[in-house]
């Protein structure tokens, strides 16, 4: 529901500081985990090794014992990790750490050595929603299809930590409309852009709200039995609801949830599925005047 207020988004990191007693906390948490010399660095630690990622991913990496090298761009202070993305299509591309609480930066670059990379994008903390994405970084940038861009990840100060990237591609999609749900199979995340998806007619509210910005999945149930959606590393405020029907005139609500928590806006549900009965799952987005209801969408069914 409720977003972190914009004007806390575009404060600078000293108020921000003085707005989050925690933020002493964290800075002596960080000295308290410096890295001891000689410690184990990151397999992506240097700009050559860059780890290869794709647009419909989530990727988790750590800057822990992460260097800096000669010629960086100076994002962060602390020491940086590396991946390469190749376009796929033209069009925009959205990366974010929305799932993550070490305090990083975040940057995508063109060029093939670390002396000559042009920015595309960079960011260090323009906030996601919710609790713990005061620190979240978003990118966006314009991508050329078959163009690599170099995407650096660098601790802000001290060691950082652990962090999750999302990659979209800002596209129309494809499970936009009801009957062209995508599959979802257990253990597995779909992950995809909201922002061009829209509502159709005669399509419910989900979990109370107006459908605004809606995508659809399906899930066949492999068994009798308890499942859960959710939407954590979303970028958004998200809604998720699941319905047994065939059509949008005939749904009847199974289970649906707005926010997993009062500390989260994610959204996170279980219910009892019926072995060979197929399941429709829409994602949507709660739009309010400080968001937008829409961004990076991670929907992940597991087995309750
Ligand atoms: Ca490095
Ligand atoms: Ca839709
Ligand atoms: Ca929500």
């Amino acid at each position: 529901m409720k977003a972190l207020p914009a004007p806390l988004r575009s404060v600078g990191r000293v108020t921000l500081c003085r707005l989050l007693s925690t933020c002493s906390v964290a800075a002596l948490a960080l000295l308290l985990v410096a890295p001891p010399a000689l410690a184990a660095a990151p397999r992506n630690d240097k700009f050559a090794k860059a780890r290869e990622i794709r647009v419909g991913s989530l990727t988790v990496g750590t800057t822990v014992h992460a260097t800096r090298e000669r010629f960086e761009p100076a994002l962060g202070e602390g020491g940086s990790v590396w991946y390469r993305l190749r376009a796929p299509a033209n069009g925009d591309i959205s990366l974010n750490t929305c799932a993550t609480r070490a305090d990083i930066t975040l940057g995508a670059y063109t060029g093939s050595a670390v002396k000559s990379l042009s920015a595309v994008a960079e960011d260090d903390l323009s906030g996601c929603p919710g609790r713990g994405g005061f620190f979240g970084s978003h990118v966006r940038f314009t991508a050329q299809a078959g163009t690599t861009y170099r995407i650096g990840v660098t601790a802000y100060r001290g060691a950082g930590g652990r962090f999750q990237i999302v990659a979209t591609s800002i596209a129309t999609p494809s499970n936009d409309a009801f009957a062209a749900a995508r599959r979802l199979l257990v253990g597995k995340r779909a992950i995809q852009s909201t922002e061009l998806a829209s509502a159709e007619v005669n399509e419910p509210r989900h979990a109370g709200r107006p459908a605004a910005k809606s995508l659809w999945f399906r899930f066949r149930a492999p068994r009798t039995g308890r499942f859960r959606l959710a939407t954590e590393a979303s970028s958004f405020d998200t809604l998720l609801a699941v319905y047994r029907g065939n059509s949008l005139t005939n749904l009847q609500k199974v289970a649906a949830n707005d926010d997993a928590n009062k500390r989260t806006v994610s959204s996170r549900l279980t219910f009892r599925a019926t072995k060979g009965i197929v399941y429709r799952v829409a994602l949507d987005g709660f739009k309010s005047s400080h968001a937008g209801g829409s961004g990076d969408g991670v929907v992940t069914l597991a087995r309750a």
